[in-house]
């Protein structure tokens, strides 16, 4: 059966990476059928919007679709493309890999981030010169959903719920109490810790964590900490997942110092194809890609950011060679 595959480079190093984990999937030679279309900054430079309406329904009509980076327009093209394929849930390992200088390389996490609301449900005004305001939504049904995902996820092993209701007591509260109420029904064990404190408990002992799940803006945050132990941003992938389709992005944004010069870490994004690979039931592909790339960071080449002076080109063509 041939997949439709919608492919969104983005902005900055998403116009090289992108490029890359397609390179590695045609590499495959799944059937898949590609369909290149434009977002971000620079489209709306040259045409007044960052999320063209094709680029849209791509997404929303695609079997899965391969996002790279969002810059200063990051909330009228993810948030969107993320609606786009229905996605309820924000999947996002954060795992150390041998042979890549980490602070904590112990580390081995998934967060799922509710992908939906929060702080990022888009009610933001500015009343006066002096003051602006922001709505956070928290609801039942999209707590549920993130809940109901995670108990799937983890089986009976359990999970971590973080957040901050003794602040935000009915947001947060709503949320705490749901995810907790779902995993009972379903005999999943729960642990809870309050958010902040979580950032400091993960840097000093992360095997105290396996999957966390939390709110929105904590998910976004969280993992980026979290990527800070295990060796940069350069290694995170993700996927948004919806009921029907998908769409998968590493979590860095565009790294505009280093955009155009073809040494951005392509390994992100290359494992977001893998998790692409899964998702779309190319278990041995996707096995085969996490492979090759866990061998080629133990033993390179590796771009700078990891301390080599590998280019994304040199790290692609090594991984797609140990394929
Ligand atoms: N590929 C990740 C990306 O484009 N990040 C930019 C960003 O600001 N994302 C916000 C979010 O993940 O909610």
């Amino acid at each position: 059966m041939t997949h439709e595959i919608a492919v969104i480079p983005g902005d900055g190093i998403g116009q090289e990476v992108v490029p890359a984990a397609v390179d590695v999937l045609e590499a495959l030679d799944p059937e898949f059928t590609f369909t290149e279309a434009e977002a971000g900054d620079a489209v709306e430079t040259e045409t007044g919007e960052a999320l063209p309406e094709e680029t849209y329904e791509l997404a929303a009509s695609a079997d899965a679709t391969l996002f790279g980076a969002a810059g200063e327009t990051a909330a009228d093209v993810i948030l969107p493309l993320r609606e786009a394929v229905d996605s309820f849930v924000n999947v996002r390992p954060a795992k150390a890999y041998p042979g890549v200088d980490a602070v904590r390389p112990e580390t081995d996490l998934v967060f799922l981030r509710e992908n939906t609301e929060g702080v990022y449900a888009g009610h933001e005004d500015r009343l006066t010169k002096d003051v602006a305001t922001l709505t956070r939504v928290t609801t039942q049904s999209a707590s549920r959903q993130l809940a109901e995902f995670a108990c799937e996820y983890v089986d009976a092993d359990g999970f971590t719920i973080a957040h901050k209701a003794n602040v935000m007591r009915e947001t947060d509260g709503l949320f705490r109490d749901t995810v907790a109420s779902v995993a009972e029904e379903r005999g999943v064990a729960t642990d809870e810790v309050l958010m902040d404190a979580f950032a400091t408990r993960v840097c000093l002992d992360p095997t105290q964590f396996d999957v966390v799940a939390c709110p929105n803006l904590a998910g976004d945050v969280l993992s980026d900490l979290a990527a800070g132990l295990v060796g940069g941003l350069g290694l995170l992938p993700s996927a948004n997942i919806g009921e029907q389709r998908a769409l998968f992005e590493p979590v860095h944004g565009t790294a505009p110092d280093i955009a155009g010069r073809g040494v951005a870490n392509p390994a992100a994004t290359i494992i977001s194809a893998a998790m692409l690979l899964e998702y779309l039931d190319y278990g041995e592909e996707a096995d085969a890609v996490h492979a090759a790339v866990e061998s080629t960071l133990a033993e390179g080449p590796r771009t700078p950011d990891l301390g080599g002076d590998a280019s994304t080109a040199d790290v692609t063509n090594a991984i797609i060679d140990r394929l």
